[in-house]
């Protein structure tokens, strides 16, 4: 049987397991990336590791998230970053260069190779024909080490797309309509691949877009076959080298097919406060805006920008709405601005940002009380903008000029003749923010300012775990309620006391002082898809810190379920959904025999409810997890494996 796009690139990375879908495999990873909010601490694993240099094709460290330096902490991050970096043969992209996935599709993306990423837009890179995937630090800093990544054989599901996008519609109205169709959780397991006659029609920087909020369906992966329009693409970024072709067989089959007509696609937008509450952009047209930011891993691109600026020609910005322009990339900025577009920005009222993440992280930008700001970002989950009950819409570059323009939610196709933009064939290239690691970094000294602290240490699991429910939560909790972000959270990335001061306050504020005064094993309580969205490890590693052991809920998000398990937090499941109902906030429960049963393969253990009654928990876990877990923890594991 001929195979898939993800089947080749499995397939020639794959170390142990089978190829069959929810099966745990391990496969080798060619190329690592980090940002600054995950890098740091994904560094002090690696050095605790204890490996020489990294061991990967390639890895790259990015400054994007912690830009605003309101005091010495994140600049001291940004120092330790450069010279772990060159200390271990580690590329690094300066503050300012861009953000990661931008930067990683310009200058380093290689079709048919893995990459791995500590942040969960990573997939962007499959716009590339690279099988790209979001994972906590420590699996990251394990890639860089020479280990495999461990992951469970992933469904792939096949978008068929015929037809062309019409006029003022793009690659995100293609995304917003599968989100719409498929939900947060629709992608959960699965790899999402591209194929059919559409698919040329989208440029490379469209199909990162697509590939980019395929992460928002829950989905392992999105995949592009690599094709002439890759190559050229890889040709205008002078990488011609770095091309080759992929596509599936013929009679390649998928787990599923879904069809989407691209003719038939009109302007889309997610309403507050979650990316698939999609709509089309006309039944919420005349809500008036106060702000409208062009910009994020998402939206941001070259033909972003001049989408924008071109619309915007001969027109200002309106005068109620701040219109902000944030560019993914140094290389979007320098040829937005050769090309004359900046210029055609600054001159309408545009505000112009340096290139990095900025407001999609809460690092500024946050919207005025009570007004509703227009974004091309990625998420809109509640409080993400740093405004308490925002009102944070996501949509495309076109509807985010239209609103620029009216001062209210606009169908970009009322503005009449759509701006024909075409992307340069020859680009000015220029790598003055990437600093290559020396041949020899062995005599770089590491930088560590007062804020970095050192990783802290946890115990084995017990074996009987005696735990107090601390909090029970809905459907679709999101790291950023777990532990939330902003400017003034996100400096203390690189300090798990610190942080862990926030764990869940966006829920409860309580909640740190509760986990720490009740004097036993924490618990969660949740429903279904917990622990969407972020990638941050923090998110397992803070909550761990406060004494949380172990997680009851409907079902796990992929990546937070990862790193639960790599920080030694037990993910247990509700055999029966409605169980749910039965544990409540402050029941104290006992789970007789936990280690004994982990380690025993045992496939449900039960929880003792105070009233003696019990509640059946299925623990969802391959060999590999439970002796992690029964150690307390991946880094426990390994430092016993690797002996350091
Ligand atoms: C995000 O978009 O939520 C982030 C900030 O990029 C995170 C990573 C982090 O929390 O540092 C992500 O998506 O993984
Ligand atoms: Fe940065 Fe936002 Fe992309 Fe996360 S989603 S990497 S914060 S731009």
């Amino acid at each position: 049987m001929g195979r898939t796009v993800t089947e080749k690139i499995i397939a020639a990375h794959l170390v142990e397991g089978e190829m069959r879908p929810g099966e745990q495999i391990a496969i080798t990873i060619d190329q690592t990336l980090t940002q600054d909010a995950t890098g740091t601490m994904a560094y002090l694993e690696f050095e605790a590791i204890g490996i020489d240099r990294v061991k990967t094709e390639l890895s790259v460290s990015y400054v994007d998230h912690n830009l605003i330096q309101s005091d010495f902490r994140n600049a001291d991050d940004h120092r330790f970053l450069q010279s772990v970096a060159a200390r271990y043969g580690i590329h690094f992209s300066r503050p300012g260069n861009g953000i990661c996935h931008q930067v990683h599709l310009e200058r380093f993306a290689r079709p048919g190779k893995t990459l791995l990423g500590s942040d969960s837009h990573t997939p962007t890179a499959g716009g590339c024909g690279m099988l790209a995937m979001g994972a906590g630090g420590l699996d990251v800093a394990m890639a860089m080490a020479g280990q495999p990544f461990y992951l469970r054989m992933p469904q792939v599901v096949g978008i068929r797309l015929t037809g062309r996008l019409g006029p003022w519609v793009s690659a995100k109205d293609v995304i917003l309509e599968l989100l719409r169709r498929l939900s947060v959780k629709g992608g959960v397991g699965k790899v999402m691949e591209y194929f059919g006659p559409g698919v040329a029609t989208l440029s490379v920087t469209d199909r990162g877009a697509i590939a980019n909020l395929g992460t928002e369906l829950g989905a392992t992966g999105t995949v592009f076959p690599s094709d002439d329009v890759t190559r050229r693409f890889l040709e205008a970024q002078g990488r011609i080298g770095d091309w080759e072709p992929l596509e599936a067989d013929a009679d390649a089959e998928y787990a599923e097919v879904i069809e989407i007509d691209l003719s038939n696609l009109e302007p889309m937008i997610a309403c507050p406060s979650s990316p698939d509450n999609v709509v089309p952009v006309r039944e919420v047209a005349g809500r008036p805006v106060s702000q409208v930011i062009i910009g994020s891993c998402a939206n941001s691109s070259y033909r972003d920008i001049a989408v924008a600026a071109l619309a915007l020609d001969g027109k200002s910005v309106h005068p109620f709405v701040s219109f902000e322009i944030n560019p993914g990339s140094r290389q979007v900025l320098e040829n937005a601005d050769a090309d004359g577009l900046l210029r055609k920005l600054i001159h309408a009222g545009a505000r112009i940002h340096q290139s990095g993440c900025l407001g999609c992280i809460g690092m500024g930008q946050a919207p005025a009380t009570g007004t509703i700001s227009l974004r091309t970002f990625t998420r809109n989950f509640p409080g993400r903008s740093g405004t308490k009950e925002d009102q944070v819409y996501l949509c495309s570059p076109e509807t985010a000029v239209a609103a620029a323009i009216t001062g209210v939610i606009t169908d970009p196709r009322e503005l009449g003749e759509a701006p024909a933009v075409k992307t340069p064939e020859k680009l000015i290239i220029n790598d003055v923010g990437i600093i290559p690691p020396p041949e020899d970094g062995s005599n770089v000294e590491v930088v560590r300012g007062p804020n970095i602290k050192p990783l802290p240490d946890f115990d084995p699991l017990p074996e009987d775990l005696e735990a107090e429910v601390l909090l029970k939560v809905e459907d679709n909790i999101t790291t950023d309620h777990i532990m939330p972000a902003g400017s003034k959270i996100l400096p203390l990335r690189s300090n798990i006391p610190a942080i862990s001061e926030h764990v869940f306050t966006a829920v409860d504020p309580g909640f740190p002082a509760r986990a720490k005064g009740c004097g036993r094993a924490g618990m969660i309580v949740g429903g279904e898809n917990y622990g969407q969205g972020s990638s941050r490890e923090h998110a397992a590693l803070a909550p761990r810190y406060l004494g949380v052991r172990v997680k009851l809920v409907k079902s796990f998000a992929r990546i937070h379920k990862a790193n639960l398990i790599n920080f030694g937090i037990v993910p247990l499941v509700f055999r029966e959904s409605a169980d749910y109902e039965r544990l409540n906030q402050g029941d104290r429960v006992v789970i007789k025999g936990l280690k004994k049963a982990l380690l025993s393969g045992a496939e449900s253990i039960s929880v003792t409810l105070p009233s003696g009654e019990e509640v059946e928990a299925v623990m969802e876990l391959s060999q590999r997890d439970r002796e992690l877990l029964a150690k307390g923890g991946l880094l426990n594991w390994v430092k016993e494996k690797l002996g350091s």
